[in-house]
């Protein structure tokens, strides 16, 4: 069979269901609904079959209860090592929110009248190839970019990284990721030697003392923080937040920083450690390169002067740090706190100082921990072939671009010399005219990205705009030249990586909507299209593509090449990353990395990396005289809430409308109570917003949670100069009562929420 027939056979397989009936050429001639993908009646026994979720890192286990082999409810594993029988609403809601009227059943395409009309599958490839195609005539072949998610199978990132760079010929491509994890990444990197984090959630259990930095797990990771309430050893819980989070009020210590002040407080911590000789010698000589320099430089951050810095009293300092020391088993973790800011990567790595000069790395309980947040965060930086080539490798070198190229037999003058823009360069392209076609997939950039008027402006400017989304509705969508409709999770398979390296498998449960096909498949069509299917013959499904990144693998520190199949995923409730078909490997259902004591630089040792830090871009002044903290508001909503405003159960559970959260004494002064609207403002725009007035944010600060979508009409786009990821957590903002002309119509876009 050719690629382009084998494409075909495997669409249809997937939007027939169960094939049963002779292939129709209907489906990429005819716009509209077909009923295609019914599950025949009676046809199958009601059983339950396992999957992972598909809303945020933590990879819970759920079982799915099917009738007629369509799934009609779920709950968790109870034997899942994760979750162990247990979802956040998130999760209980998963299956609920793919029923929507929004959802994207067919292609769509701007007229000349600037509507988007449905078109058929056929008429959506050709017109996609044609005008990326022109582009790149006239503009050069790097003048087109995609943006990809942590949020669809690591089988499809795989593809879309591949496609794009190699057969399409584009060298930009980035994904969401770097608004989440670039930080992390970079900080491993540079500490480790490769980006592994090397915790498993067995060590939430295990800990007499967990430190959390900008981690806000009762909201955002809230079975994780279930798995501490499990911890037996009574432990210590130091949280480092300058909000009392529902995190930090169930913490034994809170640390209420003021923001960006955690490079001070860190290496205040180390500078007592090491003045009371609280430091594991044995395992910096044999372990670690750097330390003394490292010393050398926290000398100058005496408790005095980081009390100064950081708004917490000497004792406070003195008190954490003989808690880290009285500590046997201590384990550092962190979030966006720590991620999203100017100074994220020598933030992160102030964290790893910590847990290498004390010795807690490599033993049960312990750890330079960073957790992750989207269900597949994990696979897109080992495997979206974005910053990184394949497997975790890099597009700089030329042994590593060989043996890709050998694997996928692929031409290697076809591979990138260069890794790709960041997603922040990839938009500055699109307003200095390099880039003039974006193909966006599974990313809502024009709520999610930092100062939104700004990249709506440049998103605009784009000759052509694609959007592979599951909705038609988001707001990124509505700027589209061209929607192309996805599948989402439930409706397709493949595997995820959650937080702690750990695979697990999605499957297709429910068919879906109209003519939407899983983000595999529109890669297929779209391969075949542009005339490169054959470089993917072998990419014929998920599951044959996970064999592929297996090869991809092989003697990689990530090495999955033990891994037999979905199957043996499935039935083991998971397996963790390295997992290598030989040499010594552990069997546990939780495993750590680092045991030995053994990273991945070339001497084997971790590397201390400090700086000094940074002055804050843009701080409080007269006229903008807040600092405003973003990030995740309740558990039930995700993101830009394309998803869970879907879901009845979970709209109850949230606040409808945007509010902000504001200090009492601010308040009063500002005569404003609880519950009115007050303007919100930035040099970058304006919001409305219900006033919540709480004492859980200090003086001088105030919290809108991202969920909503002008919050990101006032943040300043400026990033960590190592991982470009942007800083969402702090800029200038001023609070007002809101005046009549404020509130109708809304002066600010499309109005509150
Ligand atoms: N319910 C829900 N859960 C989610 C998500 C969701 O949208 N909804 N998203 C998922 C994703 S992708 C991610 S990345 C994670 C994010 O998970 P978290 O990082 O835990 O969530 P955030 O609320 O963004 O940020 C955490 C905390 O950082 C604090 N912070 C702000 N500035 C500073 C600072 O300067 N220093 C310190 N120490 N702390 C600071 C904030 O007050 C906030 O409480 O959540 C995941 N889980
Ligand atoms: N102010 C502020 N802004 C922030 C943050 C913050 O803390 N503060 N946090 C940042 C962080 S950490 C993150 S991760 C980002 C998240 O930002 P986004 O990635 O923009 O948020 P989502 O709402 O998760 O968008 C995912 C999109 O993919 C679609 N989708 C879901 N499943 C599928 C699928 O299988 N296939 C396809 N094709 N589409 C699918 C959804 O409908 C949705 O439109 O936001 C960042 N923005
Ligand atoms: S904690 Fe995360 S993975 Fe678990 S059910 Fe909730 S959203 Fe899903
Ligand atoms: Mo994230």
């Amino acid at each position: 069979m050719t690629a382009a027939a084998e494409t075909i056979r495997s669409v249809l397989a997937d939007l027939l269901w169960q094939p049963t009936g002779p292939l129709t050429r209907d489906l990429l001639l005819t716009p509209g609904r077909f009923g295609l993908g019914k599950v025949p009646a009676g046809k199958q026994p009601d059983a339950t079959t396992t999957m992972v979720c598909g809303f945020c890192s933590t990879g819970c286990g759920l079982n799915i209860h099917l009738k007629e082999g369509q799934a009609v409810n779920l709950t968790p594993t109870t034997n899942y090592p994760v979750n162990l029988g247990m979802a956040c609403p998130k999760g209980w809601e998963a299956l609920t929110v793919l029923n929507s009227p929004d959802r994207a059943t067919t292609p769509l395409l701007r007229d000349a009248g600037g509507t988007l009309r449905p078109v058929p599958w056929a008429a959506a490839l050709q017109t996609f190839c044609q005008r990326m195609k022109g582009i790149q005539a006239k503009h050069g072949p790097h003048s087109i970019a995609f943006l990809g998610t942590g949020q669809i199978p690591t089988e499809e990132m795989a593809f879309l990284g591949s496609l794009a760079k190699f057969g399409m010929g584009m060298l930009h491509g980035d994904g969401n990721t770097r608004q989440c994890m670039a930080t992390s990444v970079v900080a491993y990197k540079q500490s480790f030697g490769f980006d592994a984090p090397p915790y498993t959630y067995q060590d939430f259990e295990e800990s007499d003392v967990i430190v959390l930095v900008g981690s806000n797990l009762c909201i955002a990771h809230p079975i994780m923080w279930q798995r501490i309430c499990r911890n037996p050893h009574e432990p210590q819980i130091i949280v480092v937040d300058p909000r009392t989070t529902e995190t930090a009020m169930a913490a034994t210590l809170h640390l209420p920083l003021q923001p960006k002040s955690d490079l001070a407080l860190l290496y205040g911590l180390a500078h007592i450690l090491i003045r009371e000789e609280w430091i594991d010698r044995e395992f910096l000589a044999a372990h670690t390169t750097g330390f003394e320099a490292f010393a050398e430089h926290v000398r100058q951050f005496t408790p005095e002067y980081v009390s100064k810095v950081s708004g917490l009293e000497t004792a406070v300092l003195e008190k954490s740090a003989r808690l880290i020391h009285e500590g046997k088993r201590v384990s550092f973790w962190w979030t966006m706190g720590v991620n999203q800011s100017y100074e994220g990567v020598r933030t992160a790595q102030a964290i790893i100082n910590l847990a290498l000069m004390t010795g807690n790395i490599g033993r049960p309980g312990t750890g330079a921990n960073s957790i992750t947040g989207q269900c597949n965060a994990m696979g897109s930086r080992l495997f979206s072939n974005t910053t990184n080539l394949l497997g975790g490798r890099a597009f700089e070198n030329p042994q590593h671009r060989e043996k890709v190229a050998g694997i996928l037999g692929v031409d290697k003058e076809r591979i990138p010399t260069q890794p790709s823009w960041s997603y922040d360069r990839i938009i500055e392209g699109i307003l200095r005219d390099q880039i003039k076609g974006l193909w966006i997939v599974a990313t809502n950039t024009a709520h999610s990205w930092i100062n939104q008027h700004a990249v709506r402006d440049i998103l605009s400017r784009l000759d052509f705009l694609v959007v592979q989304d599951m909705y038609h509705s988001t707001e990124t969508a509505e700027l589209a030249h061209l929607v192309l409709p996805a599948a989402s999770w439930g409706e397709k398979e493949g595997t995820f990586i959650n937080s702690e390296r750990r695979f697990g498998v999605i499957k297709k449960v429910v068919p879906a909507p109209g003519q939407a096909l899983a983000d595999f498949h529109i890669f297929r069509l779209i391969a075949d299209a542009w005339g490169c299917g054959e470089m993917f013959s072998r990419w014929t499904s998920p599951e044959q593509v996970f064999q592929i990144l297996k090869e991809l693998s092989r003697g990689q520190p990530c090495d999955i090449t033990g891994i037999e199949d979905y199957r043996m995923i499935d039935q083991r409730g998971g397996v963790q990353w390295p997992y290598p078909s030989s040499g010594e490997r552990d069997e546990g259902t939780q495993r750590r990395l680092f045991a030995e004591g053994r990273f991945y630089h070339d001497d084997g040792k971790a590397k201390f990396l400090f700086e000094m830090p940074a002055e804050m871009p843009e701080p409080p002044s007269e006229k903008y005289p807040f600092l405003l903290l973003t990030g995740r508001g309740t558990a039930s909503q995700w993101h830009t809430q394309t998803r869970t405003k879907k879901s009845a159960v979970l709209r109850q559970l949230y606040p409808a409308e945007i509010y902000v959260e504001l200090n009492p004494e601010d308040a009063r002064k500002l005569r404003i109570t609880s519950n009115q609207r007050v303007v919100v403002e930035s040099q970058r725009g304006g919001l409305v917003a219900k006033a919540f007035v709480t004492p859980t944010v200090q003086r001088g600060l105030c919290f809108l949670p991202m969920h909503y979508e002008t919050t990101n009409q006032l943040t300043l786009a400026h990033f960590d100069p190592y991982s470009r990821q942007p800083s969402y957590k702090n800029c200038a903002v001023n609070v007002r009562r809101a005046e009549v002309a404020d509130l109708s119509p809304s002066p600010f876009g499309r109005g509150p929420g």
